[in-house]
């Protein structure tokens, strides 16, 4: 079954807590960004334990070696389970989160396209194909690919194989679940869920769409 992986962007602790607690039975990961930890501090991760589910730091670490080993060595310590990384810095620069990422029995993930408009203007014309065979080469356990693009799924599947992939940009940025589920091994969903009446209600509905 496609997981249902909760984006988490609200920009308060007690909300944010409050709505991954509602939507905990329907989803299988939650994922915190910089909008939250900019928030709330590295110490959601503690406040979200409790719920029992993997946490990824989406923090599309694009740095230095060193720097990204410095930045991966607080997400796993904080008590996040995975990483998202940024593939264009380079193979060695990509490899240290992976290499930090395993090292606390975590993952890690590389982005290979965006889901945003301008994404293309960067990732297409071979960039993004590079960067699957970067993830593949550097041992990382998945990508994240654009729900907005599903032809584009299908091809960086073909360079990745069976390794996962995420694709976020379903709902508020048009892309259709009924339609990537089938090509994905997670949906990533934001706002859809969060900005809704009732998050939990909409989390279960997504998830009763997942193939
Ligand atoms: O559009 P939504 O509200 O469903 O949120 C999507 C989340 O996924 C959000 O945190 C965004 O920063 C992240 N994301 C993308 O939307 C697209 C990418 O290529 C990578 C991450």
């Amino acid at each position: 079954m496609t997981e249902l992986i909760l984006s988490l962007d609200v920009l308060d602790r007690k909300q944010a807590v409050s709505i991954a607690e509602a939507c905990a039975p329907f989803i299988d990961a939650i994922k915190v960004g910089y909008p939250l930890v900019l928030a709330t501090g590295l110490t959601i991760a503690s406040d979200l334990a409790d719920l029992a589910l993997p946490l990824i730091a989406d923090f599309k670490v694009a740095d230095i070696p060193n720097t990204n080993r410095l930045i991966c060595e607080a997400v796993f310590s904080a008590g996040f389970d995975a990483v998202i990384a940024h593939g264009f810095v380079g193979a060695d620069a990509a490899r240290t989160c992976v290499e930090v990422a395993h090292k606390h029995s975590g993952a890690a993930y590389i982005v290979t396209e965006m889901s945003h408009p301008g994404a293309t203007e960067f990732f297409h014309g071979g960039v993004a194909e590079r960067l699957a065979e970067l993830a593949v080469s550097s041992r990382a356990d998945g990508i994240i690919a654009p729900a907005t693009r599903p032809e584009r799924i299908t091809r960086l599947r073909e360079i990745v194989g069976s390794k996962a992939i995420y694709s976020p940009g379903v709902g508020a940025q048009g892309g259709d679940i009924d339609t990537v589920a089938r090509l994905v091994d997670g949906v990533i969903v934001g706002r859809s869920i969060y900005e809704a009446e009732d998050p939990g209600a909409e989390a279960e509905r997504f998830s009763r769409i997942r193939r």
